[in-house]
């Protein structure tokens, strides 16, 4: 390996197994013949650690030297899953890392599995930050990601009795051997206390109490690992030492609860999403990593630079949806408090600098917060959300806009003014806003944002999502991946355009022949893993139907397992029909508080057990629920599926990044018109993608009509059969009760328009079985949706965000 830096030319010149025993006596402590699994992996990840510092030394130095500008992703989420794979391969080092595990005897997996998960988020946003980190650092792009180092991430889902029991994640709880603490690097938050103003007006803020944000550090390679960026999350502690006076006074007690309340802010993960809770701890974390990352950004730009007036040509910041929102005010705020500047300047500088995308357009998910918590505990933050607002109103009145028009749009309404809604706040705040798909962005216009999208009407642009190739198709899907190099080449990892020109063998015997072996494969190991979860054994045969993501009304599992009963009623009233096989995956969190999402959870289990253990059914049909989702799950669920579920309610699923990844890795989506269906749709092409259900516009109408589901089951009888069957006890022992809410839900409200879409979903399930029992064509269709996902590579969001957003630059792709 080239060493680019003087200080470590005489390092680390042994082999990677070389430095991989060094790291297993002298960093793990223990010889060959105590170690375990998890002290290999401990070993090995240090030693490919070491590898990358050089990488990382060399690019910030280079960043620095050549002033590069330079962007930081603020976001309370980063879903990373296991790292060692990610770094391996990266660095190039994964078959010489195999080919030593195995020179010791040990199976690869079970090393590489040995590492914990960091789930620090709750689902596609989360997963989003992990796959622009990724692309950041392959684009070249001088990325830098902030968030909060949080002690438990999600919580890990059991499922006891069919019901969800959330139960304690402790990811730390042996070390984590990719981050590096910098003791250093403190910032120092505040909260509540008073403001004073002095004679000239000058502001001061007096928190009445303080924690220190503390840095942590992972690197993060891009492809081929040149380029090293870097992920800092913060971690609290208590400001200054436990207090002497009172540990003297004996009470030694009182002196650790300081410790323990401060280290609170940092301590866990809230579990929802689209269901948020407006609790103050929550209030307290977004706060404290988004201060902390903006001090820590401007302590770096004063290196380079000695006024903040050109921070935005040298600086962008990309707020992950509004919870780092309170960086509006807090930008400013360090801009007139520490620096002297007037708040027409700040306001100028912020909007330069900050950019935000929103990943919702649901109303409860869209984030606000009580104005007298805010006051409480921001009260300067507060002072200078009014003077925004006034700033705004003036502009508005400016632009002529109506009164009532601005009161809805300004970030706290000026005569009911209870809350302060962070939506309007961010986007006031920032130079450019973003959706995350064509259609999210287009109804952000016409919907949530209207108004303030007709007061700027340059500021919304598109971002369509897209997910890491080197994750989520060169890791999870080897087999594939060595198919698809052999033929044309390796330069679709970081291009994965390219991965078009497979586009001719799509119809070619041999090639499709080979490509559904991979399938076949990859189906196995799916179905031993769910041999080993769950004891159900799957019939490969069967098309495997996979859906997977949080489990929200929206998302619709609750249809899903609907077609599922009224599948099993049909093969039962003719069990010796010519059915074709299918397998039922589910898997996903619900949110703690949210009770319908655990109640579909609990029938999906209750239907499970009956249709599994009905010698009627056999191999024909078989449902399953995946406790505990998450990506290293998902890296082996999404190579073994054959048809992927993206079955929202159009205009509710901003995007979706699960229906990419699927679809890269050749299973057929049976989808709704919603979210990035929409443009894959586009690149597949009609005939390889399976599309049914009301467009976002029908959904809206019909929601506006308040037409009621009723009609619609009196004129479906295997409709009605299921309603039937869910209330009388079928799948409940006899029990009446249950699904009393789901079944009212359902026939009388069914907000997300489960019933009239459900014919249509029927059909188009019926029209896949068939097409299935073709399997040239299916292999086919399977291979052009390989063949044609290339332009959802998180390297081309990546690249577009750069031109188009942060201005910043990057290598090309391409040759
Ligand atoms: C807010 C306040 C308080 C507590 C929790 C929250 C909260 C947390 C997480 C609100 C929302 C989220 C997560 C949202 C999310 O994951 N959205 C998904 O983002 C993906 C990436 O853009 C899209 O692909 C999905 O369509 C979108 O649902």
């Amino acid at each position: 390996m080239p060493h680019k830096i003087d200080d470590t030319r005489e390092l680390h010149e042994d082999s990677l197994g070389e430095s991989v025993l060094r790291h297993l006596i002298y960093s793990v402590g223990k010889d060959k013949a105590h170690a375990d699994a998890r002290d290999w992996n401990v070993a090995l990840s240090l030693a490919v650690r070491d590898r990358m510092v050089e990488g990382w030394i060399d690019t910030t130095r280079r960043i620095y030297k050549n002033k590069q500008k330079r962007v930081y992703y603020l976001s309370m989420e980063f879903m990373i899953g296991r790292m060692l794979e990610d770094n391996l391969t990266n660095l190039g080092l994964l078959s010489e890392a195999k080919t030593f595990l195995k020179s010791q005897n040990l199976d690869v997996t079970t090393v590489i599995n040995a590492e914990q998960d960091a789930a620090l988020g709750n689902g596609g946003l989360g997963r989003l930050a992990a796959c622009f980190m990724d692309s950041m650092a392959t684009t070249g792009v001088a990325g830098m990601g902030y968030g909060i180092r949080y002690q438990h991430g999600i919580f890990r889902q059991a499922v006891e009795d069919g019901w969800q029991v959330e139960e304690p994640e402790d990811w730390l709880f042996a070390g984590n051997s990719w981050e590096f603490r910098r003791p250093e690097v403190v910032y120092e938050i505040g909260f509540g206390g008073h403001v004073t103003h002095d004679e000239d007006g000058k502001a001061t803020w007096h928190p009445s109490e303080s924690v220190q944000a503390v840095a942590f550090d992972m690197p993060i390679a891009g492809w081929e690992g040149d380029h090293v960026n870097t992920l800092r999350l913060w971690s609290a502690r208590q400001s200054g030492m436990m207090n002497l006076d009172t540990f003297n006074d004996g009470d030694f007690m009182a002196a650790a609860r300081q410790q323990v309340l401060a280290e609170t802010i940092s301590k866990v993960l809230y579990p929802g999403d689209h269901t948020p809770q407006g609790r103050e701890l929550r209030l307290k974390q977004e706060v404290f990593f988004t201060s902390a990352s903006l001090h820590d950004l401007l302590r770096r730009f004063f290196a380079n630079y000695d006024n903040l007036d050109t921070l935005g040509d040298h600086v962008a910041v990309q707020l992950n949806d509004t919870h780092p929102a309170i960086a509006v005010p807090e930008l400013i705020r360090i801009l007139m408090d520490d620096h002297g500047y007037d708040f027409d300047h700040a306001l100028k500088i912020t909007r330069e600098t900050l950019h935000y995308t929103n990943h919702t357009l649901l109303p409860e998910a869209l984030e606000k917060w009580p104005r007298d918590l805010f006051e409480q505990i921001l009260p300067r933050h507060l002072q200078i959300i009014n003077m925004i607002d006034g700033a705004f109103y003036r502009e508005a009145i400016e632009k002529g806009l109506d009164h009532h028009i601005i009161a809805g749009i300004q970030a706290i309404h000026p005569h009911q003014q209870d809350w302060v809604r962070m939506g309007n706040l961010a986007f006031i705040g920032s130079r450019k806003v973003n959706g995350v798909s064509a259609l999210h962005t287009e109804l952000m216009k016409q919907t949530v944002f209207h108004d303030l999208h007709t007061m700027y009407p340059d500021k919304i642009i598109n971002q369509t999502n897209g997910v890491t190739p080197r994750r989520w198709l060169l890791e999870c899907n080897p087999g594939l991946s060595d198919l698809v190099t052999e033929q044309i080449g390796d330069g679709w990892i970081d291009d994965l355009e390219q991965l078009k020109e497979i586009e001719p063998l799509a119809t070619d015997a041999d090639f499709q022949q080979r490509y559904m072996a991979v399938k076949a494969a990859n189906k196995q190991r799916l179905a031993d893993m769910v041999k080993t979860r769950t004891g159900v054994i799957l019939n490969s045969d069967a098309i495997f139907d996979v859906q997977i993501k949080r489990i929200h009304e929206y998302k619709r599992q609750h249809m899903n397992i609907l077609e599922t009963i009224a599948l099993y009623n049909a093969i039962k009233a003719n069990p010796d029909g010519d059915w074709q096989p299918r397998v039922k995956i589910f898997a996903g969190k619900a949110a703690p508080s949210y009770f319908f999402a655990k109640l579909i959870i609990k029938l999906i289990n209750d239907v499970a057990k009956v249709v599994n253990n009905d010698p009627d059914i056999g191999d024909k049909l078989k449902v399953v629920f995946l406790p505990n989702y998450n990506v290293s799950m998902a890296e082996i669920l999404i190579p073994g599926a054959d048809l992927s579920e993206q079955i929202s309610t159009a205009g509710f699923e901003a995007s979706g990044t699960g229906n990419m990844k699927f679809a890269l890795n050749g299973a057929l989506t049976i989808g709704t018109l919603d979210g990035a269906n929409v443009e894959m749709l586009e690149h597949v092409d009609a005939e390889n993608i399976f599309i049914f259900g009301m467009n976002a516009d029908e959904v809206a109408e019909r929601q506006h009509r308040r037409a009621r589901p009723s009609e619609i089951i009196k004129t479906s009888p295997a409709l009605q059969q299921v309603m039937t069957q869910i209330g009388d006890g079928t799948f409940s022992d006899g029990d009446t009760d249950r699904y009393r809410d789901f079944l009212s839900n359902v026939t009388e409200h069914d907000y997300f328009q489960v019933v009239p879409d459900f014919q249509s979903y029927w059909d188009m399930q019926r029209h896949l079985d068939a097409l299935y029992g073709q399997s040239e064509k299916w292999a086919e269709k399977t291979i052009l949706n390989t063949a044609r996902m290339g332009w959802f590579s998180s390297d081309r969001t990546i690249r577009s965000y750069a031109d188009q957003i942060w201005r910043a630059p990057h290598k090309t792709s391409g040759p």
